[in-house]
C-alpha cells in the first residue's frame, strides 16, 4: 500500500466517522512557543487547553512534522526520521477512551476491502497507565485483547502534557509485534530499544488538570470538565509495516533517493535487515535529510544562522557531506531533489507550483557550502594529520575556532568531521575563544560609539614584536600603528 494510499485512507475512515478533515499546517509552528510543527496537536491546542472555543467537536488529520532532536540516531535505527507525517484524530469534549480505543483497533485490524488496515490484530500490543481501570475495560472487555498483550505502566511513563499547566492524562499507545528476529519476546514494556515492538499509534487521554511543575514533577489538581483525545499514529512506521520494509527509509516515498545516492556513487546500497554499514547508513540519511530540506523550503524556511534557517542550513550540509563521504563531489541537490520532490507531490501538490523557488533556494546554499567546504576541508586535513602524527587524539580549540573564523565551518561540522577521524574536539576552549570574541566585538562597537580605543591590539603586537607601538589613530577602513 503507498504512502499516499495510507495517508488517504485515514482521512477517508475519520471523514466517515465525522471528523471534520483539517489540512496539515506548515512546518513553522503556529505555536510560537516552539520552532517547528511537531505532532498533529500543535494547532489545536489552544482548543485542548481551552483558551479558545474548538470550532468542531472531532477533527482528523495528516501533519506534517519536523523533530530534529535525533538527527544524530538518523539513518543508524529503523524509525527515525527528521521529516515524518503524523496522522491523528482529536476530540474536544466528544468521544473518548472508548470511542478513540475502539476506532483506533478497527481501522488497524479491519479489512484492506473496507478501506482499513488489515493488520493482524494478534500481533498487536497495548500499553496503559496501570491505574486506569476505565481503559483496561475498553480494551479487555470491549475490544477484546489478548490480557498477555495488554501491559500497565507508571505514570513517569505512560503520561502526557503539554509541559505546561492544563490538561494531562494517560496514553494508551499500540505496538506491533515484528517477531523474534527483532529482539526477545516480553512485549513493549521490556523492549527498550523498541525494535521488536515497533510504537505504531499513541491515543493520549486529556482528562486532568495539572498544576506547576517541570517534566513529570507536577501534581494532577483533579478531573476536566471537558475531556479530550489526541492521538498520532506514525504515518511512515505503517507505511514501511504494510509494505514489507524494514526500515522508513526504504518507503516509496524515501526510498527512491537512495537509488539515486547509489546512482551517484556507484555504491551499492544493502536492502533488507537496516544494516550498520556506514555507507548504507549515509544513504539512508541522505534520503531523508533531503526530503525534509525539501519540505522545510517548501514551507517558506531559508538557510540562516539561527532557528529553524540554522536546521535546514544543517540538513543541507550533512547532505553534501554525506554523499562526498560516499563519493561523489559535484553538487548533488540536482540530482536528489527533484526525485524527492516527485514521490512527495502526490501528497503535496504544491510542491509542483512552488518547484522553480524550492529549487534555486537548496541549489544556490549547497553552492556557497560547497565553496566553505573547499578551503576548510584542506586546512582541517592538515590540522588531522599533524594530530595523527603526534598520537593525539584531540583538536585544539584554537583549531576549530580558526576553521570557523575564517573558513565558516560550523562547530558541529567540525566535530562530525572530527568524529570520522576518532577525534574529540575541544569545545570547552572553542567556546572560551567564541566568547573572548564577541566580548571583543562588543567593546570594539562601544569604542567606535565612545571614541575610546581598545589598545590590548597594540599589547599583542608588542608582545609579538618585541617592542613598542604606538596608535597613530584611524584611516577611513582600517587602524594604524607605527613601530616605535
Ligand atoms: N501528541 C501525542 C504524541 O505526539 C499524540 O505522541
Amino acid at each position: 500500500m503507498q504512502t499516499s494510499e495510507i495517508r488517504t485512507r485515514w482521512l477517508d475512515y475519520f471523514a466517515k466517522q465525522e471528523h471534520h478533515l483539517a489540512p496539515s499546517v506548515p512546518l513553522v509552528s503556529p505555536d510560537k512557543s516552539i520552532l517547528f510543527t511537531i505532532a498533529g496537536m500543535v494547532p489545536f491546542i489552544p482548543y485542548i487547553v481551552g483558551t479558545e472555543p474548538a470550532p468542531w467537536p472531532r477533527v482528523a488529520s495528516v501533519q506534517k512534522c519536523i523533530r530534529t532532536n535525533d538527527i544524530d540516531e538518523v539513518g543508524k535505527t529503523t524509525r527515525h526520521g527528521t521529516f515524518f507525517q503524523m496522522c491523528g484524530n482529536f476530540s474536544f469534549g466528544d468521544y473518548f477512551k472508548q470511542g478513540a480505543s475502539k476506532m483506533a483497533w478497527d481501522l488497524l485490524t479491519g479489512s484492506v476491502k473496507e478501506g482499513k488496515y488489515g493488520l493482524d490484530g494478534d500481533k498487536l500490543w497495548v500499553t496503559i497507565w496501570e491505574q486506569d481501570a476505565e481503559a483496561e475495560d475498553v480494551w479487555l472487555n470491549q475490544i477484546g485483547l489478548d490480557p498477555m498483550h495488554l501491559q500497565k505502566l507508571p505514570r513517569e511513563e505512560i503520561f502526557w502534557d503539554t509541559g505546561q499547566p492544563g490538561p494531562a492524562g494517560p496514553c494508551a499507545e499500540i505496538h506491533f509485534d515484528r517477531g523474534s528476529a527483532y529482539g526477545p519476546e516480553g512485549g513493549p514494556e521490556v523492549d527498550t530499544g523498541g525494535d521488536r515492538y515497533l510504537e505504531l499509534w499513541n491515543l493520549v487521554f486529556d482528562q486532568y488538570l495539572r498544576g506547576e511543575g517541570l517534566g513529570k514533577d507536577y501534581p494532577l489538581l483533579g478531573e476536566l470538565d471537558k475531556k479530550c483525545i489526541d492521538t498520532g499514529l506514525g504515518l511512515e512506521r505503517l507505511a514501511f509495516l504494510l509494505q514489507g520494509k524494514d526500515n522508513m527509509y526504504e518507503i516509496d516515498q524515501v526510498f527512491p533517493v537512495i537509488e539515486k545516492a547509489q546512482e551517484l556513487s556507484g555504491k551499492h546500497y544493502t536492502q533488507g535487515k537496516t544494516s550498520k554499514d556506514p555507507d548504507d547508513i549515509r544513504m539512508r540519511v541522505v534520503a531523508d535529510h533531503v526530503r525534509s530540506a525539501l519540505m522545510l523550503i517548501g514551507d517558506g524556511v531559508r538557510p540562516g544562522n539561527d532557528g529553524r534557517g540554522y536546521v535546514l542550513r544543517r540538513l543541507i550540509r550533512r547532505v553534501v557531506r554525506a554523499m562526498r563521504l560516499l563519493g561523489v563531489s559535484k553538487p548533488v541537490f540536482p540530482d536528489l531533489l527533484p526525485v524527492s520532490k516527485q514521490v512527495m507531490a502526490a501528497s503535496y501538490p504544491e510542491l509542483d507550483k512552488d518547484w522553480q523557488t524550492i529549487s534555486t533556494v537548496a541549489y544556490e546554499e549547497e553552492d556557497a557550502f560547497r565553496r566553505t567546504l573547499e578551503s576548510g576541508t584542506l586546512i582541517f586535513d592538515q590540522a588531522v594529520t599533524r594530530l595523527k602524527q603526534r598520537h593525539e587524539s584531540q583538536l585544539s580549540g584554537k583549531d576549530a575556532f580558526a576553521l570557523h573564523d575564517t573558513y565558516g565551518f560550523p562547530i558541529d561540522l567540525t566535530i562530525e568531521m572530527a568524529e570520522e577521524h576518532g577525534i574529540q574536539v575541544d569545545r570547552e576552549k572553542f567556546a572560551q575563544l567564541m566568547q573572548e570574541q564577541k566580548n571583543r566585538a562588543r567593546e570594539d562597537a562601544r569604542a567606535k560609539k565612545t571614541g575610546h580605543v581598545d589598545a590590548r591590539i597594540y599589547h599583542e603586537l608588542e608582545a609579538e614584536l618585541g617592542h613598542e607601538v604606538e596608535f597613530v589613530g584611524y584611516t577611513e577602513d582600517s587602524c594604524n600603528a607605527k613601530v616605535i
